[in-house]
């Protein structure tokens, strides 16, 4: 099985659904619609191959990441792919730039402070959430050992933080980081991990707005759908070995 968990408007129902075969990069909707379910799809030509989705808002994250707890038990091997965008999620879509300014409780900063410290509590918001996931998960700790499991970051949104990233790459990938040790703890809840990698990519370049349009972070000059399509094929036979070893548990 594949586990799709993450923040909330990180993109995990996007990537889900691409990586399903249920739309194309380009049938991908623009619009933000927040789930409050988990959602659960077969991979269109291996139907015996499930992606379980965890909507992502805080309550509704360890409710999802309890449900991967209880398929534990049925399964043997578990592909955990865990989405982030180094804190470029998606705010509620209703929200317009004076309710977001009002949010931060500053009242003579600009949108762009804003942004940026939004973005940065968002990035906290990650590491508490791996850190989350691996509580939820050792709930059974006897089906957790004896599942064997390949954790993946995939670092979306490549085109809202593509000029910033060698920060990025070292934000998730350096063994000293929050992150890394949100990673660790999850990899001890399984008795390690088969492997654990990060890759990268972005799914429609796409300024990153408010309901009244105000921009919070626009796409990096020069990242084009060439740039988009290049990630896309890397991670689509990525995709296929993975679903091969997915299988055969
Ligand atoms: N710029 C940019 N935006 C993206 C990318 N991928 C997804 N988005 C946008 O991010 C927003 C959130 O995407 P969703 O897939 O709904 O996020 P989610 O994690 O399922 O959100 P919840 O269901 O609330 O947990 C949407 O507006 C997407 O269009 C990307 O690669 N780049
Ligand atoms: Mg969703």
């Amino acid at each position: 099985m594949f586990g799709v968990v993450g923040v909330g408007g990180v993109g995990k129902s996007s990537f889900a659904r691409v990586i399903a075969g249920q739309a194309a990069l380009h049938e991908l909707p623009v619009e933000y619609e927040s789930d409050l379910t988990e959602e659960r799809s077969e991979f269109k030509d291996t139907q015996f191959l499930q992606l379980l989705t965890i909507a992502g808002q805080d309550t509704l994250a360890t409710r999802g990441h309890r449900s991967i707890a209880k398929e534990l038990r049925k399964l043997k091997r578990l592909v955990l792919i865990n989405i982030v965008s180094y804190g470029h999620s998606a705010p509620p879509r209703t929200m317009t730039a004076s309710q977001f300014l009002r949010f931060s409780g500053a009242t003579d900063d600009t949108l762009e402070t804003v942004a940026q410290d939004y973005f940065r509590k968002q990035r906290v918001q990650e590491e508490l959430h791996v850190h989350q996931l691996a509580r939820a998960l050792s709930a059974d700790a006897d089906a957790a050992r004896s599942t064997r499991v390949i954790f993946l970051t995939v670092i979306l949104k490549q085109d809202l933080w593509w000029h910033d990233r060698d920060a990025v790459f070292e934000h998730y990938t350096s063994t000293s980081s929050a992150y890394a040790k949100g990673v660790e703890a999850v990899g001890e809840v399984f008795g390690g991990f088969e492997m654990a990698e990060v890759i990268s990519l972005s799914l429609h370049p796409l300024n990153l707005m408010l309901a009244d349009g105000a921009v919070l972070k626009q796409t990096c000059a020069g990242y084009d759908r060439r740039a988009v399509e290049l990630n896309w094929i890397n991670t689509v036979s990525r995709f296929a070995e993975l679903r091969e070893w997915a299988s055969k548990g």
